[in-house]
């Protein structure tokens, strides 16, 4: 038996922040319903069903319009689920799948066809077994053509051993969770500057979300909320942000999502800067090709 995630934030509050018009969600997921979409038998956890009709309400109560749904490995690289989702999202929609090292262009294409925008990979110790770094170099040669990125999931203490992969890779990288740095060791620590150090690469994207996977001191994330201030500062042009509902493997303190909404106020303080990472950067990433 997997270990069963807490259900996500029954009530979350209606943010304080106004939103700009076309802001985009640009990491959560929809999982199951179980009996329609069954999980990955070798799943390290098993989400609670958060559907596609749940997110919606949920976007629509945040000032969200549209989003990307990020393929979780609970799915592992049955991406129906989410293809669903898309299908039923009258273009406000994109993805990111997780797929077979086999998989044909015949399937490549159709996932394009059905809203796919790029692949991701996963290298954390808590959710099983590291992308095979052949597979990683043979599929990216493989998506190059079709213009999609890939999502890259790893540990903080992945990164030295990652960084000479990733700069060879012949995609843009886009950089799940600020790389989840430890929030309570600060901005100087090695492996933030080393996060850094990638981003210097103009292909390295990164995620500004995930406060609540990198603090260490629970809501409201101020230690995590500095890192993702600076990376905004520092790359306004290739930041993304999402809510990551319904918080997979969250353990205790279920983020309320409009409260994490809230935190943009933070994060990205002026109107340019807010309108870059929740409207033109999603565009450029996913509504482009
Ligand atoms: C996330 C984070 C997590 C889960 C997954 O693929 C996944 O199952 O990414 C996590 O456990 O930290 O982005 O959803």
């Amino acid at each position: 038996m997997t270990a069963q995630n807490l259900p996500y934030h029954p009530n979350p509050s209606t943010p304080k922040l106004v939103l700009p018009e076309g802001a985009c969600d640009a990491h959560c997921h929809v999982f199951g319903p179980a009996a329609q979409f069954p999980f990955a038998p070798e799943r390290t956890y098993t989400p609670v069903d958060a559907t596609w009709a749940t997110l919606t309400e949920l976007h629509t109560k945040l000032g969200l319009s549209r989003t990307v749904l990020v393929q979780a490995s609970c799915h592992g690289t049955d991406n129906s689920a989410m293809l669903d989702a898309i299908a039923h999202s009258n273009g406000t929609c994109r993805g990111v799948a997780m797929v077979r090292r086999d998989i044909t262009d015949a399937e490549l294409h159709a996932l394009h066809e059905g809203g796919v925008r790029g692949i991701r990979f996963n290298f954390v110790t808590h959710l099983g077994q590291d992308a095979d770094l052949d597979a990683v170099r043979d599929l990216t040669a493989r998506i190059a053509p079709l213009g999609w990125h890939a999502v890259v999931h790893f540990d903080a203490n992945r990164l030295e051993t990652l960084a000479p992969v990733l700069k060879s890779l012949p995609v843009t990288l886009v950089i799940d969770h600020m790389g989840r740095v430890d929030a309570s060791a600060g901005l100087e620590q090695p492996a933030y500057q080393m996060l850094l150090d990638l981003m210097e690469d103009p292909r390295f994207w990164v995620k500004v979300c995930g406060a609540e996977r990198i603090t260490r001191t629970g809501p409201p994330y101020d230690d995590a909320v500095v890192f993702a201030a600076d990376l905004v500062a520092r790359f306004p042009d290739r930041v993304l942000w999402g809510t990551d509902w319904p918080h997979p493997n969250i353990k205790k303190d279920m983020p309320d999502d409009g409260a994490l909404v809230d935190l943009l106020a933070r994060i990205a303080p002026t109107p340019e800067a807010l309108k870059k990472l929740l409207v033109d950067n999603p565009t450029r990433l996913y509504w482009a090709q």
